[in-house]
């Protein structure tokens, strides 16, 4: 991995460009030492505004400014146009004409009734406190009028790539940080200290617009953890510029879990001992910090909440994960519904399987997730000695994994992870089969010693 820490780049002795050193007598030693100093780092994050919506809306603009919600299932070509050519067969409805399908046409979420979890929704369906990981059958409720439009990933895919290609003609230091987002080193590019970063911030923005008809928000800051707090100050359409000096007055304020790292139960954990602001963070004692969260996340805290962070921004981001989960039609047992299951367990693992074959990574730590009727969730996993992107082992580990948790209540969500990735065929020479570790007994699994696994196999 190429990392970058946003030093200047020119060797120590090299004169600054254009400049002719001389040594006017032979005993002056000519100053060599003309490097300027190291400029401070200005580290941009930036994040699109309501993403999946946005890129909808750019095939459907007469949904502007409406509230529209992105869930419910994938996109199949033209669900809207096949009924329109059955509404109105003597009208052209190819797809250069999406923009002219009526309003009316569209789909409410009124009296929805399945499991689908809403992706985004846009700005104007935020103002009924609509937003991501929400039922739609909740969402519904919020606002019955609100357009529902399936996902199409290939099109996120698609914008996602291009937005990026154009940060990076302008800004080649980018840290891709998932579909939407990235981090970009500004300290060296022309306009990445005006203003505190604001003037490239501003011609990131409007490149991308004039380019893609999307909006999206910059945070500027000393470093990426502030970076990515301020990206959302001013959203949408927002640029947001931090500097050291703000701490106390912009990121004290804030609540601990706007620290990207600072998860739900950490956040509960801080709140019980009467932590919830970064301020509040900030003035604990940095022992105490470790004493209560262990040495390392402790001292990890205490620097968070002062706002230090010095993690260079890297190239290439590798992905450290896979995963593919379900949300189930209905609540599923594990006895009762044992057969449904196990099929959709083994799609899972295939699914994770050639999504890794696909983009050639191999990992060898294997997971499950489970969410429970009350919504309560659990993980479980487990790591070989050998780098793995094969379905049947997958699932077979990955069906041990199932063996450790209460299968007693119903299900509504199956997920299936693979972890700890390298690119395929990086992977050190793998010793024979993998083991695992239940409770203090260690065991051999091989092609015959799998015995039952919770699904059947099919
Ligand atoms: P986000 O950047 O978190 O959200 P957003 O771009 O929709 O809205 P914002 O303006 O607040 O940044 O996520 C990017 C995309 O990732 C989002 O458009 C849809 C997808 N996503 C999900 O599928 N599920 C989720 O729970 C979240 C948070 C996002
Ligand atoms: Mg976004
Ligand atoms: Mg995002």
């Amino acid at each position: 991995m190429r990392v970058l820490t946003g030093r200047h780049p020119k060797g120590k002795n090299t004169p600054a460009c254009g400049q002719t050193v001389t040594a006017r007598y032979p005993w002056q030693v000519p100053d060599t030492h003309l490097t300027p100093p190291a400029l401070p780092r200005r580290i941009a994050h930036l994040d699109m505004d309501a993403f999946y919506a946005s890129v909808e809306l750019l095939r459907y603009p007469q949904l502007k400014g409406l509230p529209v919600v992105i869930g419910g299932g994938r996109r199949k070509e033209d669900d809207l146009l096949g009924r329109l050519r059955l509404a109105y067969p003597d009208q052209d409805w190819s797809a250069e004409h999406l923009a002219e399908i009526p309003l009316a046409f569209f789909p409410r979420i009124a009296g929805y009734t399945g499991r689908g979890v809403i992706t985004t929704a846009t700005y104007a369906a935020r103002t009924f406190g609509i937003g991501s990981a929400m039922g739609l059958m909740k969402a519904a409720k919020l606002c019955p009028e609100a357009i529902l439009l399936p996902v199409d990933f290939d099109q996120y895919r698609h914008y996602s790539r291009t937005f990026k290609a154009i940060i990076t003609e302008i800004a080649p230091l980018m840290e891709n940080r998932g579909v939407d987002e990235v981090y970009i080193d500004f300290t060296e590019v022309p306009g990445g200290q005006r203003d505190g970063g604001r003037v490239l911030a501003r011609l990131i923005q409007k490149t991308i617009f004039e380019a893609t008809g999307l909006t999206c928000s910059v945070g500027v800051a000393p470093n990426k953890l502030i970076a990515k707090m301020a990206s959302e100050f001013n959203k949408p359409n927002g640029i947001s510029i931090v500097h050291e000096a703000d701490l106390q007055t912009l990121i004290w304020p804030l609540a601990c879990r706007k620290i990207n790292g600072i998860g739900p139960k950490a956040e509960e954990k801080l709140q019980k001992h009467g932590i919830h602001t970064i301020g509040d963070l900030a003035a604990r004692d940095p022992l105490w910090l470790k004493d209560n969260f262990g040495k390392a996340y402790g001292a990890w805290l205490h620097e968070a909440a002062w706002g230090r962070d010095d993690r260079p921004v890297s190239l290439e981001s590798e992905p450290v994960s896979m995963s593919r989960e379900t949300t189930f039609e209905k609540d599923l047992h594990a006895v009762r519904d044992r057969s449904e299951l196990g099929r959709i367990f083994t799609r899972l693992c295939e699914q994770v399987a050639a999504d890794l074959q696909r983009k050639g990574y191999e990992g060898k730590t294997i997971g499950i997730k489970l969410r429970y009727d009350n919504f309560q969730s659990v993980t479980r996993d487990q790591t070989l000695d050998v780098y793995t992107a094969d379905a049947a082992t997958i699932r077979q580990v990955a069906g041990q994994c199932l063996k450790r948790v209460d299968l007693s209540r119903r299900l509504r969500l199956l997920g299936v992870r693979v972890g700890s990735l390298v690119k395929q065929g990086t992977a050190p020479a793998a010793p024979t089969p993998y083991s695992e570790t239940i409770g203090n007994s260690s065991f051999q699994v091989n092609e015959h010693g799998q015995t039952q696994l919770l699904f059947p196999l099919d």
